[in-house]
C-alpha cells in the first residue's frame, strides 16, 4: 500500500462525504471515511474474485446469523495494513481508537451458531475456498442489553442507523419473493470477507426486505395515506428485527417468513447465476457439480423445497430429477441436542407462508413412506422418519433425507446425534454422518484482540507464519521450561488484565485487582450452560470468608456477562441474581479485596475481544452432554486461560489436545448422568451438603433481594422443590456442585506457583492450533465440498 495515496484519498473521501474542512469533522465522519477508503481499496481484488469464480465450484453457507461484530481493525488486520493505518492517522492528529470505538457491532446472530459463520467466513477467505455466505439484513440486531436495579432491559439495535461503511446495495441482483399473501422485493447487500493477507475477497451477501413497488400509488390517489404506508411497513417487517431466542425455537408465521424470504431469494440467486453463466445446461444436469449449500442449523432448511420448486414450477424439470439434483445439492448441520431447539413448523402455518413448499414436502413424505413401506416397514416403525407427522413439518427429518452429509459440531456431540438425537437415521445411512469439530478464527481472536501476546509469539517462533498455520503454535513447546518465557506470559497477561479493569471501571463503574485471580464466564445465559452452579459457589465462598477472614485465599475476580432470551424467566433471574451477588459482595469492605463480583453489561462480540485476553481461568460448566461443542472455551484457550470445565462438547477436545493435567475437568459424565437420570434426587444432595445448602438457602434467606420479582425464589423451586410436574435440578447443579468447589479450591492453591501457572497457560497456547476454524473448514471443503 501506498502510504502517500492513502491519506490522500483518505482526506479526499472525508472531505467529499460531509463537505467540511478536516478540523470540522466528528469521529462519525473520520469513521466512515476510512471504510469508504478501505472499501475502494478493496474494490479490485473483490471484482477480480466474482469475476474468477463465476464458473467454478463453490460452497454457500446458508445461514439466518451472521454475528460479525465490528469489521474496521479486522479488516485492517487482514489487509496486513493495520500499523500502518494507524500511523497514518496519528500523523493527522486521529486517535484510530476512538474512531474504532465508532463502529457498532454488526450483531446479526444470537450466539455460537452465528458467530461461528461469522469464523468460517474469515477462514475460507483465508484458505482461498470459493464460499458464498447468505442471510438476512436485519435492521435491528440482537437487542442491546441494560442493566437495571440489577434487571436486564432489552433496547433496540438499529446498527445502521447512521450509516452501513462494510456494504455494497446490488441492487440489480434484486430478487421477488413471494408469499401466500404478499409480494416483495429481496435487495441484496454484499459485505466483503477478506482473506488474511491473500487477496481473496468472498462475498456475504444479506437480503433486506422492501416493497415490492415502493409506493402504491393506486392507495395514494384515493387518499388512503395509510393504506399505502402499511403496504410498505408489512414488506420491511420481514426483515425488521432478529429473533433474540437462542436455543429455542420461535413458532410465528413472521420467523418463517424471514426463513423463506432469505432461502427464495437466495436460490433464486443461483439458479439464475446458473443459467446465466451455464447457458448450456437447461436441464441442470451440472447444478449439483458447481453448487453445495451448507445449512446452519434447521433455520435454512426451507431452501430444500424452494429448490424444488425452481426447478420444477419454473423451469420445467421433472419432479424427480429435481429431487435428485437436491440430494445432490445440500448438507446439514446440527447444532444442539436440545429439543426445544429442534423446529417444526404445524401444517397451517407453512400454508401460509409458502404454500408450494408444504405441497412438494408433501410429497417427498409420501415418498418416503412409500419406500419405507416397500422395504417392509411397519407404520410404526416409519413413524420416527415421517417429514411430516401429526401436522407438523419436522424440519430436521427434512434435512437429513434432503442431504448428502448431517455433521455435528464436536465429537462427542457427534456421537450423541448418532446415538441418541438422530439414532433412527443414522441405523438406516451411517454414511451420511460426520464430524466437524468448530474452530475460531485466530485473527480476530488473537492477532487484532490480543496484540501482545500475537507479538510475543512472532518474536518466539521467528516468523509469523503461525497466521496462516495455527498449528505451528506447537513450537512454543520448547519453550516450557523457559523461565524468562513463562515470566513474559506472566507479564502480558497482567497487563491485558490491567486494560480491562481499566475498561470494566469505564463501564461498569467496579474497580477490580488486576493482580486477583481473572475468572470469567461469558455466554448467552442458559440453565444448560449453568451459570447459577457459577453463582452458588461464589455465594458459599464469600460466606466462607465472612466466617473466616484469615483463611488461605488467593483474591478473585469473578466476571460474568451475557444476554437472556427476553421471554425466559429463569435466565433473567440468574442475571439478577450476579448482580445482586455483586452489589452485596462490591459493596462489603470485609471481603471486596479478595473477592470482587462483575457481571459485564451488554456482552458482545467487541466485549469479548477485551475479556478474553485478560483471562486466567474460563469456565465452561455446561451439564455433560448438552453444549454442543462451545467456542468460547477455544478463543480462552488461545489466549492462554487454563479451562475450568466439565467433560463437555469440545471442552474434551482441549483437554486433549493441551492436557487434562494443565486444566481443571470436575463433574459428572455423560453415561452417569445418563444412568442416574431418573432416581436423581436433588435434594439427598442439599441436605448431605452443608455447602450447598448454605448456597441455595441464600436464595430465600433475605440476604439478597430480587425486589418482589420472586426470581429467586424461582431458582430456588427449579432446585429442589419442582413445581408443576417440572422435574427437580434436570441440569445436576446440585450433583457437581461439590466437585466444582473442589476444584476452585485446587486453582486457588495453584495459582500462586506462578511459574508453574505460565507453564500451563502456555500448554494451552501451543497447543490450539487444532481449534482454529481455517482448519475445520478445510475438513468441510475436503470431506462434504469437495471443493
Ligand atoms: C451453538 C451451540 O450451543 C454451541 O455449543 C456451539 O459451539 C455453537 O452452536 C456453534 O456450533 N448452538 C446455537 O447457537 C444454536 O442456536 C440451535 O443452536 C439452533
Amino acid at each position: 500500500m501506498n502510504k502517500n495515496k492513502f491519506m490522500e484519498s483518505y482526506i479526499e473521501n472525508l472531505q467529499r462525504i460531509t463537505l467540511k474542512n478536516f478540523a470540522e469533522t466528528s469521529d462519525k465522519d473520520r469513521y466512515f471515511a476510512l471504510c469508504d477508503t478501505i472499501m475502494e481499496l478493496i474494490n479490485q481484488e473483490w471484482r477480480n474474485c466474482k469475476n474468477r469464480t463465476r464458473r467454478s465450484r463453490k460452497a454457500y453457507y446458508f445461514s439466518a446469523e451472521f454475528l460479525v461484530g465490528r469489521s474496521l481493525g479486522n479488516n485492517l488486520i487482514n489487509l496486513g495494513i493495520y500499523d500502518e493505518v494507524k500511523e497514518i492517522l496519528s500523523e493527522i492528529d486521529i486517535d484510530f481508537e476512538s474512531i474504532e470505538n465508532f463502529e457498532d457491532d454488526a450483531a446479526l446472530g444470537n450466539g455460537g451458531l452465528g458467530r461461528l459463520a461469522a469464523c468460517f467466513m474469515d477462514s475460507a477467505a483465508t484458505q482461498k475456498l470459493d464460499m458464498y455466505g447468505y442471510g438476512v439484513r436485519y435492521r435491528e440486531g440482537l437487542f442491546k442489553q441494560k442493566i437495571e436495579n440489577g434487571f436486564q432491559v432489552e433496547g433496540g439495535d438499529h446498527w445502521i442507523k447512521d450509516g452501513d461503511g462494510w456494504s455494497i446495495r446490488v441492487e440489480s441482483d434484486s430478487k421477488i419473493v413471494k408469499f401466500r399473501d404478499q409480494t416483495v422485493k429481496a435487495v441484496p447487500y454484499d459485505m466483503p470477507m477478506l482473506g488474511f493477507e491473500n487477496e481473496q475477497v468472498n462475498t456475504l451477501r444479506l437480503w433486506q426486505a422492501e416493497p415490492f413497488e415502493e409506493f402504491d400509488f393506486s392507495y395514494f390517489n384515493n387518499f388512503q395515506y395509510d393504506k399505502a404506508v402499511e403496504e410498505k411497513n408489512r414488506a420491511e417487517d420481514i426483515t425488521r428485527v432478529l429473533y433474540p431466542n437462542d436455543m429455542q425455537r420461535e413458532g410465528r408465521v413472521l420467523r418463517l417468513k424471514q426463513q423463506y424470504f432469505f432461502c427464495s431469494a437466495s436460490i433464486q440467486d443461483m439458479v439464475s447465476k446458473y443459467k446465466r453463466y451455464f447457458d448450456h445446461d437447461l436441464q441442470f444436469e451440472d447444478f449439483s457439480k458447481y453448487h453445495i449449500i451448507q445449512l446452519n442449523d434447521t433455520h435454512p432448511i426451507i431452501a430444500i423445497p424452494e429448490l424444488i420448486r425452481v426447478l420444477v414450477d419454473e423451469n420445467g424439470i421433472e419432479f424427480e430429477r429435481a429431487v435428485e439434483i437436491t440430494k445432490n445439492t445440500f448438507a446439514f448441520t446440527n447444532h444442539t441436542v436440545l429439543q426445544e431447539a429442534l423446529e417444526s413448523w404445524p401444517k397451517d402455518i407453512m400454508l401460509e407462508v409458502c404454500p408450494r413448499c408444504f405441497d412438494i414436502i408433501k410429497k417427498l413424505n409420501e415418498n418416503l413412506v412409500k419406500e419405507f413401506k416397500e422395504k417392509g416397514l411397519s407404520e410404526e416403525a416409519i413413524d420416527p422418519y415421517r417429514i411430516i407427522r401429526f401436522d407438523q413439518v419436522r424440519m430436521a427429518n427434512l434435512a437429513i433425507v434432503m442431504s448428502k452429509s448431517v455433521n455435528g459440531v464436536a465429537k462427542l456431540h457427534t456421537q450423541i446425534l448418532k446415538d441418541d438425537t438422530f439414532k433412527n437415521w443414522y441405523k438406516l445411512m451411517p454414511e451420511k454422518f460426520n464430524n466437524k469439530t468448530n474452530g475460531i478464527t485466530p485473527r480476530r481472536w488473537l492477532v487484532y484482540s490480543n496484540i501482545k501476546l500475537s507479538n510475543f509469539i512472532t518474536e518466539k517462533l521467528g516468523s509469523d507464519d503461525w497466521k496462516y498455520d495455527l498449528t505451528k503454535l506447537k513450537d512454543l513447546e520448547k519453550y516450557l521450561d523457559d523461565e524468562k518465557t513463562l515470566e513474559e506470559i506472566n507479564q502480558i497477561k497482567f497487563e491485558n488484565k490491567k486494560e480491562l479493569a481499566k475498561y470494566i471501571l469505564e463501564n461498569e463503574g467496579i474497580s477490580i485487582n488486576p493482580n486477583s485471580i481473572f475468572d470469567i464466564q461469558v455466554k448467552r445465559i442458559h440453565e444448560y450452560k449453568r451459570q447459577h452452579l457459577n453463582l452458588l459457589h461464589i455465594i458459599n465462598l464469600y460466606h466462607k470468608l465472612k466466617k473466616n477472614p484469615d483463611m488461605d485465599f488467593y483474591p478473585t475476580t469473578f466476571i460474568l456477562g451475557g444476554k437472556a432470551a427476553p421471554g425466559y424467566f429463569r435466565a433473567k433471574a440468574i442475571i439478577k441474581l450476579a448482580n445482586e451477588i455483586a452489589r452485596v459482595i462490591n459493596n462489603d469492605e470485609e471481603v471486596n479485596d479478595k473477592i470482587k463480583v462483575v457481571f459485564v453489561n451488554n456482552y458482545r462480540v467487541s466485549y469479548g475481544e477485551k475479556l478474553f485476553p485478560a483471562a486466567d481461568i474460563s469456565e465452561q460448566i455446561s451439564t455433560a452432554g448438552k453444549e454442543a461443542s462451545g467456542t468460547g472455551n477455544m478463543k480462552f484457550m488461545l489466549n492462554g486461560a487454563l479451562t475450568l470445565g466439565t467433560y463437555d462438547g469440545a471442552n474434551i477436545e482441549i483437554f486433549e489436545n493441551a492436557g487434562v493435567e494443565n486444566n481443571y475437568l470436575f463433574g459428572a459424565k455423560v453415561e452417569e448422568l445418563n444412568e442416574i437420570y431418573d432416581s436423581y434426587n436433588p435434594k439427598e444432595f442439599y441436605y448431605k451438603n452443608e455447602d450447598i445448602k448454605d448456597a441455595v438457602d441464600t436464595l430465600l434467606s433475605g440476604e439478597l433481594n430480587d425486589n418482589d420479582s420472586y426470581m429467586f425464589l424461582d431458582i430456588y423451586n427449579c432446585l429442589i422443590n419442582p413445581q408443576g410436574g417440572e422435574k427437580a435440578d434436570t441440569y445436576f447443579v446440585l450433583k457437581d456442585f461439590e466437585d466444582y468447589k473442589k476444584t476452585h479450591e485446587k486453582i486457588n492453591k495453584e495459582y500462586s506457583d506462578r511459574l508453574t501457572w505460565a507453564r500451563k497457560s502456555l500448554k494451552n497456547i501451543a497447543n490450539a492450533g487444532y481449534f482454529s476454524s481455517d482448519r475445520t473448514i478445510l475438513e468441510y471443503a475436503k470431506d462434504i465440498w469437495k471443493l
